[in-house]
């Protein structure tokens, strides 16, 4: 019997479908947008060539999900009881279909999940047989590939027959599949790799979040922080690195493992979601030198100059859009300030805050001088006893799963194309710059 959950989204996807083929029938040669030789080479940065409905993302405002911000979709959630954080699961109903879940919708999700939950045995043979000092996320990366031959997609449309649009289903029982595994996982990497491969068995009376800090074996409030930081990591529109692989990548019609292993491996570079790995690292290393103290203030913006000029970036300061301070660094502020305010990592990130913009903006380079979510984060793990900072990137890629298989769920409701922009050469560039434009770009 199909899910509540299942028969709202085909609903969903159904009643979307006209407006979709409307526009890519009748409205097609619209322009939107127009792409210079600076966006060619300089990461088609700005373009407006990917569409999504999940979230979007204003340079001054920070993201909105299904038209929420962050404090609007955290006051609107249900709540788990007797905590502050609400339901994983409640949100991503909300992510999937754009309608607040009740809390029976809810409680569907997360017995949904719990039902999906076993992770096959081969996985962690696979796991076991890395290397020790495999990053964390190649191992998270390899289990996601692992479990490829689980995929319902590949199966169906192996099978033959499987109409286009159709394909949403196979794909949404592999996200849901892929999202109920993903936090077992991960615990099991951590314990593996730093616990002497003591795995916790999963908690069936506990739901996502609270069950991966069990798993974890890292005590409350450890799952109220669980919960934020996966919701707060899981997506910001199609651009970012990990969304548009995933995205590019389903759109062969590969399946969801093999699209999100491979957004996976984008969140794993420094510029993306290892930046949260790298700013603990920084601020490790400042204390270090400092014999554990405080800096000044003086201290601290020689520590910035030094790195700067050392030719690399501060992590978590600077984004590809936002031109704010993070909402996402806003909302772990505030958890921390609330939680965790004597803590001197915590008082060194505020620091950082005072001091960061001010000698970026006199550097000049960045466009945004402001902390992203990855300035944050690390901090609050580490507060509670997660120290292990290699691993942090895999907890941004649990939060960004839900995320970025919901887009690929409704990229095949949606029947959208594989993806194929066009190159150019250097010498066409270098030939159109003498021209003084392109003529045909320009409608000439
Ligand atoms: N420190 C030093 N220099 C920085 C900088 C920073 N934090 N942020 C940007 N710059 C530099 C860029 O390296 C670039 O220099 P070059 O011209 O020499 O190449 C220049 O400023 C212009 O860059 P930009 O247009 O402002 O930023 P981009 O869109 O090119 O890059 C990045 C956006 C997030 C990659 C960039 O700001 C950065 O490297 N930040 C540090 C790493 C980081 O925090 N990444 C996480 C971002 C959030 C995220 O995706 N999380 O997963």
């Amino acid at each position: 019997m199909e899910t509540a959950l299942k028969q709202k989204l085909r609903q969903k996807i159904e009643a979307f479908r006209p407006r979709t083929q409307k526009l890519t029938k009748e409205l097609a040669n619209l322009v939107i947008d127009k792409v210079n030789i600076g966006q060619a080479i300089g990461g088609a940065r700005d373009v407006r060539c990917l569409v999504t409905d999940i979230s979007y993302l204003d340079p001054l405002e920070g993201i909105r999900f299904r038209g929420k911000t962050i404090p609007e979709t955290f006051a609107a959630l249900p709540k788990v009881p007797g905590k502050e954080q609400p339901f994983v699961e409640g949100f991503f109903h909300f992510l999937l279909t754009g309608d607040i879940p009740t809390m029976r919708e809810t409680q569907d999700v997360v017995e949904d999940w719990r039902s999906r939950s076993a992770v096959p045995q081969y996985v962690f043979d696979v796991l076991r047989a890395m290397p020790r000092d495999t990053h964390p996320m190649t191992m998270f990366s390899a289990a996601v590939l692992a479990m490829q031959r689980e995929s319902l997609f590949a199966k169906r449309y192996g099978e033959g027959g499987l109409k286009k649009a159709d394909m949403w289903d196979p794909m949404y029982e592999d996200a849901m599949n892929l999202l109920a595994k993903l936090p077992p996982i991960a615990a099991a990497i951590y314990r593996m790799k730093y616990k002497g491969d003591t795995l916790i068995p999963a908690d069936a009376k506990l739901d996502w979040g609270g069950n991966f800090a069990h798993m974890m074996g890292v005590a409350a409030p450890y799952d109220e922080v669980a919960r934020m930081y996966f919701i707060l990591h899981s997506d910001h529109e199609s651009g970012n690195v990990s969304a548009h692989t995933t995205h590019l990548v389903a759109s062969a019609l590969s399946d969801a493992y093999y699209a999100l292993s491979a957004g996976l491996n984008g969140l794993a570079g420094p510029l993306h979601g290892l930046a949260n790995q790298e700013v603990l690292g920084w601020i490790q290393n400042v204390m270090k030198k400092l014999n554990n103290k405080l800096p000044t203030k003086e201290e601290l913006e020689k520590f910035l100059w030094d790195t700067l000029n050392a030719g690399q970036v501060i992590p978590g300061y600077g984004h590809a859009v936002l031109r704010k301070t993070d909402p996402r660094y806003v909302a772990q502020n505030e958890y921390a300030k609330k939680h965790l305010p004597n803590d001197p990592l915590f008082q060194l990130v505020n620091m950082i805050y005072e001091v960061a913009p001010g000698v970026l903006t006199k550097h000049g380079k960045t466009k945004n001088p402001w902390p992203n979510v990855d300035a944050h984060s690390g901090v609050i793990q580490w507060y509670y006893g997660v120290r292990e900072w290699d691993f942090y990137t895999v907890l941004f890629g649990i939060g960004r799963a839900m995320g970025v298989l919901a887009n690929i769920v409704w990229d095949r409701g949606l029947g959208y194309a594989i993806e194929r922009p066009k190159s150019v050469t250097t010498e066409m560039l270098e030939k159109w710059a003498q021209e003084g434009g392109r003529k045909e770009a320009l409608g000439g």
